[in-house]
């Protein structure tokens, strides 16, 4: 996959990504800066001011994608989105201008992590927000990417919508808990493992999870009750991605989401909340996945099923309470 080392690109990393039982580690993210509606910390919310590199298959660039469109701030925070393949890091058809233009045709994301720290070490990772004032990579966690633009851009945003209210933050926390362990890297803990023992500890983790979840849903519309929270759209992303990618690609097949009751009838109703389906692009999860990951599919051949899954079918989920 490759990543920075002192500031230049290497293309072998292998030694850095599995630990010695085979178990697949996810490294921590780098940039943990704030941007803060009060100016308390160096980067102060304003309009026009921030990016965010995404991809379209990447379910933590996902989340951000989701909450910017939620809190209605596509007017405020601008995007680039990847739309060639990977060679080197995330590539672009386009730059931001300032020196972080394509070279030979490609703008790679590891320009614009030199730009911001001429040392750097680390992954290249989306989503990435960037700072246009300061030129820098403000903060690389999806997880606190999504905190920020829920409640620090209530000034342009939607400040009626609040996807983690002070009233349910114990129970959220411990929702992302459980569901980014087993379930959002869970599937990456299944198919990156190079153990037979790593994959299967994770495979029944991750199983046991969408169980208890299936289970839950039957009496929940969302999974804090009848409120959507941003514990909601963290699953949504992985969820939408699940039958057609990890149950294959990184062999997830004890079921699909398609074939539970509970899970896909959620799935669907979170799919048809408004504006959701647009920033949902499916075919460019399968592209990413299956035809631009030669490590886990050498061949890049992605697959056209499957066919039974619709997500724009109707769902049952009005019974259980409307969303508040
Ligand atoms: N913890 C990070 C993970 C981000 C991440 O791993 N993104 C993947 C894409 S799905 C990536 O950019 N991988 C490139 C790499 O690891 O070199 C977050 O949630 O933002």
């Amino acid at each position: 996959m490759g990543m920075l080392v002192e500031g230049d690109w290497i293309d072998d990393d292998a030694k850095y990504r599995n630990a010695e039982s085979g178990a697949f580690v996810r490294p921590e993210s780098n940039f943990r800066r704030f941007i803060t509606a009060d100016g308390s910390s160096e980067f102060p919310a304003e309009a026009n001011r921030y990016h965010l590199f995404l991809a379209p298959n990447c379910p933590w660039a996902h989340r951000t994608q989701l909450v910017r469109r939620i809190k209605g701030l596509e007017e405020i925070i601008s995007i680039s989105m990847s739309d060639l393949p990977r060679t080197k890091s995330w590539a672009y058809s386009e730059g931001i201008g300032n020196g972080l233009d394509p070279i030979d045709g490609v703008f790679e994301l590891y320009q614009a992590y030199q730009a911001a720290d001429t040392d750097y070490t680390g992954r290249v990772t989306v989503p990435t927000l960037w700072d246009k004032k300061d030129w820098t990579v403000v903060n690389n966690e999806s997880s606190e990417i999504i905190r920020m633009l829920n409640t620090e851009f209530n000034d342009w945003g939607d400040a009626s919508i609040d996807l983690y209210p002070e009233a349910l933050r114990e129970e959220i926390d411990q929702y992302n808990d459980r569901i980014y362990g087993t379930l959002n890297n869970g599937v990456y803990r299944c198919g990156f493992a190079k153990s037979q023992e790593a994959y299967d500890e994770a495979y029944h983790n991750l199983f046991e999870t969408l169980e208890w979840l299936e289970d839950h849903l039957g009496t929940n519309r969302y999974l804090c009750g009848n409120v959507i929270t941003e514990a909601d759209w963290r699953l949504y992303t992985t969820l939408v991605r699940f039958d057609v990618v990890y149950y294959g690609h990184f062999k997830c097949n004890k079921f699909r989401i398609c074939d539970q009751p509970n899970l896909w009838n959620y799935l669907k109703d979170l799919y048809q909340r408004p504006g959701i389906a647009a920033i949902t692009d499916m075919e460019g999860i399968k592209r990413g996945y299956w035809g631009d990951m030669p490590n886990v599919n050498p061949s890049g051949i992605v697959p056209l099923g499957p066919e039974d899954f619709d997500l724009t079918e109707t769902h049952n989920r009005d019974g259980l309470g409307q969303a508040a």
